[in-house]
C-alpha cells in the first residue's frame, strides 16, 4: 500500500460523473492519515501462497437467498462496473486488471481483541465459504444477479473478537495511485470508504465476498475482498478492502463527503424515494432488455426491515 501526500489545491471545476457531481476537500487529510496509522501484527502459522489472479474456490451452496431472476452472465457484468479508482465510466475492467490481488493484506483493527493484519488467503482458509445468489442494485438504476462466494460478516466478527460495544464497522479500500489512476484525481477523498451500523453488519445478509461464479474474485468486481449488502444501493458494497475497523463512532464515507444529499449513509433501496437524478421505481437488468419494478429493500424486506422498524418513517433511511 502506497501513501501519497494529498495536495490541498482548490479547483474550480469538477468532472461530472454518473455518481459524483460535487467534491469536498475537507476529507483529504483525514483519509490519508487513516492509511498512515495502519498497524497490527500478522496471524502466524499459515504459509502465503503465490497464486494466480482467478482460481477455483471450494464452498457450500446456500440456496436460501435464491433470486427468481436469471444470473447475469459473467461476461456482461464483468465488463460493466463501477470502480472509480480506475475511472468514472463503466469500462474499467482492463485497467482494473493491473491491481495485484495476491499477496493482499487486510488490517482488522479498532475495538477488537484480535487486532491483526491477515493475508486474504489465510482469512479465506479460516472462513466457512458459501455461495449465495444475490441481487445488486446500483443507484443509477441498473441491476444484476451474481453468485457470490464468501462468508457472513458474523464469522469475521467472531475472529476479530469485539471489545466493548462497537456501533459501526468501517471499511476502507486500498490506496495506490500508481496503479489506480483514478486515485490521482485528488478531489475525491481516497481511499474509498464505507460503513455499516453494527446491527446491519450482523444481519445474516451482510456478506464478505471473495469470489464469484465459483472462482476467486476478479479485480473489476472488487477482488480479492469486497462487501455485498444487497438491500442497499451498490455504492455501499465497497470493493478491494484493505482495512476493517470496529468503532463506536462513524466517520464520513466516500460518497457522503462528496455529496451527502445524494448518497446518504443508509442508502436502503426504495422505489418510492427518488434520487435527485434518478427515479428509483424501475431498474434495467444487465444482460437483458428488461426494465423491471424495483422492490423495497431490493427484495430483502423479510430479512432487514426489522433493523429499521423504529426508524422506517424517516426518509433519510433511503438516502
Ligand atoms: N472501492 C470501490 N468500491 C465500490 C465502488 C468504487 O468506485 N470503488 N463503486 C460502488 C458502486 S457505485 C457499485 S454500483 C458497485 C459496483 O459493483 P460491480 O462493478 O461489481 O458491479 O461497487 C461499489 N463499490
Ligand atoms: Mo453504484
Amino acid at each position: 500500500m502506497k501513501i501519497v501526500k494529498k495536495n490541498k489545491w482548490n479547483i474550480s471545476e469538477n468532472l461530472v460523473t454518473p455518481e459524483a457531481c460535487f467534491y469536498n476537500r475537507r476529507k483529504f487529510l483525514s483519509s490519508s492519515m487513516i492509511a498512515i496509522t495502519s498497524t497490527g501484527f500478522s496471524l502466524k502459522g499459515f504459509p502465503t501462497l503465490a497464486r494466480a489472479n482467478n482460481f477455483s474456490l471450494s464452498f457450500k451452496n446456500n440456496g436460501k437467498y435464491e433470486v427468481e431472476r436469471d444470473i447475469t452472465p459473467e461476461e456482461i457484468n464483468g465488463k460493466y462496473n463501477n470502480f472509480f479508482e480506475f475511472g468514472s465510466h463503466k469500462q474499467i475492467w482492463k485497467k482494473a486488471s493491473k491491481l495485484k490481488l495476491r499477496p493482499w493484506q487486510i488490517i482488522i483493527d479498532g475495538m477488537v481483541e484480535n487486532k491483526i493484519t491477515i493475508d486474504v488467503d489465510n482469512l479465506i482458509k479460516l472462513m466457512p465459504l458459501e455461495e449465495r445468489i444475490y441481487r445488486h442494485r446500483c443507484v443509477e438504476a441498473w441491476s444484476m444477479v451474481v453468485p457470490w462466494v464468501g462468508f457472513e460478516i458474523n464469522h469475521l466478527i467472531k475472529l476479530a473478537k469485539p471489545i466493548g460495544k462497537p456501533k459501526f464497522i468501517q471499511f476502507e479500500s486500498f490506496l495506490d495511485p500508481s496503479i489506480a489512476s483514478g486515485q490521482k484525481q485528488f478531489w475525491y477523498p481516497w481511499p474509498y470508504t464505507e460503513s455499516l451500523t453494527y446491527t446491519e453488519a450482523k444481519n445474516e445478509l451482510s456478506f464478505m465476498v471473495v469470489g464469484a461464479y465459483g472462482k476467486s474474485l476478479v479485480a473489476q468486481h472488487g477482488g480479492p475482498l469486497r462487501l455485498a449488502v444487497p438491500w442497499k444501493y451498490g455504492f455501499k458494497s465497497i470493493k478491494s478492502i484493505a482495512r476493517i475497523t470496529f468503532s463506536d463512532k462513524r466517520s464520513e464515507t466516500f460518497w457522503e463527503s462528496l455529496q451527502p444529499k445524494e448518497y446518504g449513509f443508509w442508502a436502503n433501496v426504495n422505489p418510492d424515494f427518488p434520487h435527485p437524478r434518478w427515479s428509483q421505481e424501475t431498474e434495467r437488468v444487465l444482460g437483458t432488455d428488461k426494465r423491471v419494478p424495483t422492490l423495497i429493500y431490493n427484495g430483502y424486506e423479510e430479512f432487514v426491515s426489522k433493523i429499521y422498524s423504529r426508524m422506517a418513517k424517516n426518509k433519510q433511511l433511503f438516502m
